[in-house]
């Protein structure tokens, strides 16, 4: 009897015992937990501090739904990254929230206090948004002057997904909500039987998606984002796997014969895909849009060895057409994405680096040509023996001396500064050598004695049009975030002033023109990059505020969306 009230005394105390440790456990790790939820807490604060009262309010929402669904977010230490990220979810962002709390810490630092211009500029975006939402809300482009949609379409809300970013960057928090509900409610791409362009599609609409997702970490973004890229997937199905330029969002590379429909395509539409897939599977831990377009990205990359491209290539063979050579259409952001995959991967990936360094030094050897009587410096187009180049250059090649401060910023090739800053000037001399101050599609130089550096006169009327491009305000973005030189702000301050003059439509929005030299005859169509880059570069370009898309934190792809980089 003695011995078993002995027994079951010591019984009671091991158990009490037991059940101290364990409460000490469970206090220990509520502790670690509870300390990691306040640091979690301290991070969420320090970021929404620097957010304007509506982006406040919205996203202090978002972080509401995030942790009442994913309690788990809370970051244990000393784990594998794998096993940090949160376990059951609702959506393919919420598998991955190591990457949103990585995003988030770069710092969404967007403060209200405009600059005047700046403020002027907002204007200007409210006012091209207007005319999108009065007469074209959820088509994809819109005609302000016959205040209609443009036809034909992708049925995607190319404008508003494409615009998205951008309103969010300037603080219009009502119109981003409100075209957040269209992408929830609206934005239907599993019905879709569009037959859409793959490089258009990419950087406008993917693109627009993840650069939304990215600033505003709402879920919503990034699961239509791998929806999209899931539906481009099949443009890969060729048999090198560089992908074919057009792909039906239902039926893939099918036509309706049965075939397969595969085309050459642009180097730059095959080598523009990159950031967007890379992203996007970063972003959802899928990755096969990374596989996809790494593969394409290898041919492009073998076949140019590391040199100046041609600007056509056949997915069936993998090989390239002997073009000629140009930084314009057709190759332009090939380039652009081979110095900016570089700065995606944390500058880890160094066969990007390499084939930018080789080919921007090929193209100051065999591009550049210089005009009469001015000397300017402008990137011709040369012959498929790469011999001097022809005397004109178009405005989408005005991206290139804004690529060459990124590179500069980054540390590559000195020798090239001074190139990059006579191009600058030449293409923002290219607007204010017009009556209107807009410059042509493609500029013209004078290389005889006699006449005027540009050429206007007997050149083909749609060299003349201006469609409301961004490459030589994205160029002085880059020139001004490099160099402090306040020149850079005066010349986008005197093109923006032409856009308002000439370009600007009474009812709502603007429109690109057929003619700088004579601007009344309008061409009824405001490209969906006039918000997402042309109107965002401007306003970037005016930012006093050093945190606001930090070059190294952030890469903007083509359509001036931003992507995260990858912290390692
Ligand atoms: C945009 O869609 C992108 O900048 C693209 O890289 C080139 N064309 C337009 C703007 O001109």
């Amino acid at each position: 009897m003695e011995l078993f009230r002995r027994r079951k005394s010591s019984i009671v105390l091991l158990a009490l015992a037991l059940t101290g440790i364990v409460l000490l456990l469970y206090h220990t790790h509520s502790k670690v937990v509870v300390e990691a939820e306040a640091e979690e807490q301290r991070e969420y604060l320090a970021i929404i501090n620097q957010l304007n009262r509506n982006q406040q309010k919205s996203l202090k929402m978002r972080l509401l739904e995030k942790s009442i669904k994913k309690p788990e977010i809370v970051v244990v230490q000393d784990r594998t990254p794998q096993e940090t990220v949160s376990a059951p979810a609702p959506s393919v962002a919420a598998q991955n929230s190591r990457y949103v709390h990585s995003s988030m810490k770069l710092g969404l630092a967007l403060k209200t206090q405009h600059t005047s211009n700046q403020t002027a500029i907002v204007e200007a975006i409210k006012h091209a948004w207007s005319a999108y939402t009065k007469y074209a809300w959820g088509a994809d482009e819109v005609k302000p002057v016959s205040m209609t949609s443009f036809t034909p379409s992708y049925g995607l809300g190319m404008t508003l997904i494409d615009c998205l970013d951008t309103l969010w960057l300037v603080g219009l928090q009502d119109e981003f909500d409100e075209a957040r509900e269209w992408v929830a409610n609206s934005l239907d791409i599993e019905g879709n039987t569009k037959r859409v362009s793959l490089f258009e599609t990419n950087i406008r609409v993917l693109g627009g998606l993840l650069g939304a997702y990215h600033l505003s970490l709402d879920n919503l973004f990034l699961d239509k984002a791998v929806e999209l890229a899931r539906h481009l997937l099949p443009a890969f199905d060729t048999p090198s796997g560089v992908p074919s330029p057009i792909v039906n969002l239902k039926y893939g590379l099918k036509t309706s014969s049965g075939q397969r429909g595969i085309r050459p395509l642009s180097v730059a539409e095959a080598g523009t895909l990159q950031l967007e897939f890379r992203d996007v599977s970063k972003a959802s831990g899928d990755s096969s849009f990374q596989t996809a377009c790494d593969k394409d990205m290898n041919v492009l990359l073998e076949q140019g060895r590391g040199s100046m491209m041609p600007s056509m290539i056949n997915p069936s063979s993998g090989r390239l057409h002997a073009t000629g050579f140009s930084v314009g259409a057709g190759i332009d952001s090939y380039y652009e994405y081979l110095l900016k995959q570089w700065i995606q991967s944390g500058k880890t990936e160094s066969k990007f680096v390499t084939a930018y360094t080789s080919s921007v030094k090929d193209i100051a050897s065999h591009l550049v040509g210089h005009s009469l009587p001015s000397n300017l410096a402008f990137i011709g187009r040369a012959n498929t023996r790469g011999t001097f180049p022809s005397g004109w250059m178009d405005h989408l090649s005005c991206f290139y001396p804004g690529m060459l401060a990124l590179g500069l910023m980054n540390g590559l090739h000195p020798e090239q500064r001074p190139l990059a800053s006579d191009l600058t000037q030449t293409c923002y001399t290219a607007y204010s050598k017009t009556p209107s101050g807009l410059a042509p599609e493609i500029f013209h130089f004078n290389m005889q004695e006699g006449g005027d550096d540009f050429v206007m006169r007997g050149v083909q009327s749609t060299d003349l049009s201006n469609i409301l491009r961004p490459e030589t305000v994205e160029s002085l973005f880059y020139q001004y975030r490099l160099t402090k030189d306040s020149r850079y702000r005066d010349w986008g301050w005197k093109i923006f002033q032409a856009f308002e003059k000439h370009t600007r439509i009474e009812t709502g929005g603007y429109s690109g023109v057929f003619s700088v030299l004579n601007t009344n005859k309008k061409q009824d169509k405001m490209e969906s990059f006039f918000i997402s880059e042309t109107l965002k570069y401007l306003f970037l370009l005016f930012s006093d505020d050093p945190d606001v898309l930090k070059l190294d934190e952030w890469v903007l792809n083509t359509e001036a969306h931003p992507f995260p980089v990858w912290k390692l």
